[in-house]
């Protein structure tokens, strides 16, 4: 008792794959916690491990200074909270929003008497609570929010706090998922190439990966061209040989019978940057501003 005494009581709402093993970390660190899940016979693993289970989302609420949110989307978040007595409490919303519902949803807690910390989860369930896997949240809202929990909230994984905004931790999380779906989608074009060929993806993997690796050497150029707005890379990987080279990936997707739907989107803003008069020897910062176009 004398151990657990000094930790902050952790109040977790969802127990879904990321909220249990979020729930078990706090456990493991000596947190009194206390959960609660919309589907109680989630929560019966965590109770013969420690946790108080909550009958109410208002119940568990009052339980606890600080209240973690991991559900599935902003309306549940809203659904659970709404008949909770937020007055006076600390909320740490981890579930994945857009930055406006996040911005929205800070506001709404903000009126109910509520301080607020939005998150955005990098990592997946199994990372969590693992020293070394690389898991981080990213955090915004209030810097005295993130302060008083600061030690409280890296327990299940590492903390950044990107800002005031309550929208940033979801737009940082967009942003780096958003890169991710591109590898995704560059990687599932690539086996889709070979896949009917008497070449074992086993070994073009290794390959795929460390050149993948070697091409992410160019994202601090790109965020310093876009600093300095001079996107000039001269001869080396200009876009005029980038948009001729064009034809051969969508020629060679034709021949190995796969769609090209993957790249060709990518392919068409490299090609409208140079027809309205990117220059030959920038590199492909210009697609970015194409598509920084849609905000009117
Ligand atoms: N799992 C992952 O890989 C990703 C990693 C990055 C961050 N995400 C986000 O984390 C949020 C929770 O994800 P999860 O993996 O825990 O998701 P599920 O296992 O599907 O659990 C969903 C929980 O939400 C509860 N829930 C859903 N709708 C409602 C509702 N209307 N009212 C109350 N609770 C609701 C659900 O309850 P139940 O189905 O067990 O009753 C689960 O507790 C999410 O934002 C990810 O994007 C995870």
């Amino acid at each position: 008792a004398a151990h657990t005494a000094a930790k902050t009581p952790v109040t977790l709402l969802g127990l879904g794959a990321m909220g249990t093993a979020l729930a078990r970390t706090w456990l493991a660190a000596g947190h009194p916690l206390t959960v609660w899940n919309r589907t109680p016979a989630r929560a019966e693993a965590l109770a013969a491990e420690g946790a108080k289970v909550a009958d109410s989302a208002a119940e568990a609420v009052a339980a606890s200074p600080l209240v973690v949110v991991c559900l599935l989307d902003d309306a549940s978040v809203g659904e659970v909270l709404d008949d909770t007595g937020l007055a006076g409490k600390d909320v740490a919303n981890l579930t994945t929003t857009t930055p406006a519902q996040a911005r929205a949803r800070a506001a709404w807690a903000t009126e109910r008497g509520a301080r607020y910390l939005d998150g955005g989860i990098m990592a997946v369930p199994p990372m969590i609570g693992v020293p070394g896997a690389g898991a981080y949240v990213f955090y915004s809202g209030s810097p005295e929010l993130f302060e008083r929990h600061r030690e409280t909230l890296a327990v299940p994984a590492g903390t950044t706090f990107v800002g005031a905004d309550a929208g940033f931790a979801a737009l940082y999380d967009m942003a780096l998922l958003g890169g991710m779906y591109g590898m995704f989608a560059g990687a599932a074009h690539a086996f889709a190439l070979i896949r009917d060929e008497d070449i074992d993806p086993t070994a073009l993997a290794p390959l795929l990966s460390e050149w993948i690796v070697a091409m992410c050497s160019s994202i601090p150029q790109t965020a310093e061209r876009l600093r300095s707005g001079d996107y000039t890379t001269g001869v080396v990987s200009n876009l005029g040989m980038q948009v001729a080279g064009t034809p051969t990936f969508l020629a060679t997707a034709e021949q190995q019978g796969i769609s090209p739907e993957l790249l060709s989107p990518f392919f068409a803003l490299m090609r409208q940057r140079l027809e309205e008069g990117g220059r030959d020897e920038e590199d492909l910062t210009g697609v970015i501003d194409l598509l920084a176009r849609t905000r009117g």
